[in-house]
């Protein structure tokens, strides 16, 4: 029987319909993408209003280029670790899975998972903010630090949202939905910290849901958890896939 999960979440996990991953950084932590908020977090020399913020953006595109070049270099060389490919694995097990998840790094795309919801946009696309036009990381790597649209000249800024800026709806509503149907929800690797993002997983067990927490550290969320699993994510999902693999979960 398994070692982090209690019966009785197994037992519900069993009998459930609809499951949702909830992903913070910390799922990304084992392929190597630095957190925000951990010691080994991206945001220790700057504020994030600093940097992933429109205004600053404009005051000083080159400095917000600049660290996302090099997070777009970090990301382009990690691979998705064992935790990515668990739930990719999961997916099938129950009659409906979805990621939800507040990583703009595609590791749960590459790592086969095909519910994901993305409410804070993805690294690996940019627009032109005059126009619209999309461009290609390669064509960003290939620019000047601060890249120009192809089409109008217009400034190319990274397809995430910023603070201060309003969510994707589609995502958000499509994410809304899943969490508020869902049976059991794990919040994985997530510091609960940023808004309106971390009220989804209150929102689900406001409707019903099971609400499970799988990370290293006590979070924002802990104390509206069912259940808290204090272990690394890739070692927890590894071990929920193989319950769910040797049909310890009927
Ligand atoms: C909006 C994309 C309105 C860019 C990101 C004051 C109070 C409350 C809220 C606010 C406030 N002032 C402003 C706000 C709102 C603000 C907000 O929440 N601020 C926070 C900082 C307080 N939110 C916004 O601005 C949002 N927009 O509200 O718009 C609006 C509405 C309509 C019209 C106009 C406007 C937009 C927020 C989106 C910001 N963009 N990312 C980029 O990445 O460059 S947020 C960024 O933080 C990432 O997406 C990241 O995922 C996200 C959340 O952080 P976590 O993922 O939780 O990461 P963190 O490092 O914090 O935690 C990692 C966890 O993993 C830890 O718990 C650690 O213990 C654990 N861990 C580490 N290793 C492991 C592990 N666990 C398990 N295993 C391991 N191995
Ligand atoms: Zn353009």
């Amino acid at each position: 029987m398994s070692s982090c999960f209690s019966d009785g979440l197994l037992i519900r996990l069993a009998s459930a319909h609809t499951v949702v991953a909830f992903t913070g950084a910390g799922m990304s932590a084992e392929s190597g993408v630095p957190t925000f908020r951990g010691n080994d977090g991206i945001w220790k020399n700057f504020k994030p209003e600093e940097l992933a913020d429109l205004n600053a953006f404009l005051r000083n595109p080159a400095l917000v280029w600049e660290w996302y070049l090099a997070r777009k270099k970090i990301i382009s060389e990690v691979q998705p670790n064992p935790g990515h490919y668990d739930l990719a694995e999961i997916e099938n097990r129950f009659p409906s899975f979805a990621v939800v998840t507040q990583n703009i790094d595609n590791l749960h795309r590459r790592a086969g998972s095909t519910r994901v919801h993305e409410l804070h946009g993805n690294i690996e696309r940019n627009y032109c903010m005059k126009c619209g036009a999309l461009h290609s990381n390669a064509e960003i790597f290939a620019h000047a630090v601060v890249p120009k649209c192809r089409t109008c000249g217009g400034l190319v800024r990274p397809d995430v949202v910023w603070f201060g800026e309003p969510l994707p709806m589609d995502e958000w509503d499509g994410a809304v939905r899943v969490m508020e149907s869902a049976d059991v929800v794990l919040s994985v690797g997530t510091s609960g910290v940023v808004y309106p993002a971390s009220e989804l997983p209150v929102r689900a067990r406001r409707a019903g849901a099971y609400l499970v927490e799988i990370n290293t550290d006590t979070t924002e969320l802990t104390d509206r958890m069912d259940e808290v699993v204090r272990a690394p994510c890739s070692g927890a999902l590894v071990e929920l896939a193989d319950n769910l693999k040797a049909g310890r979960i009927a």
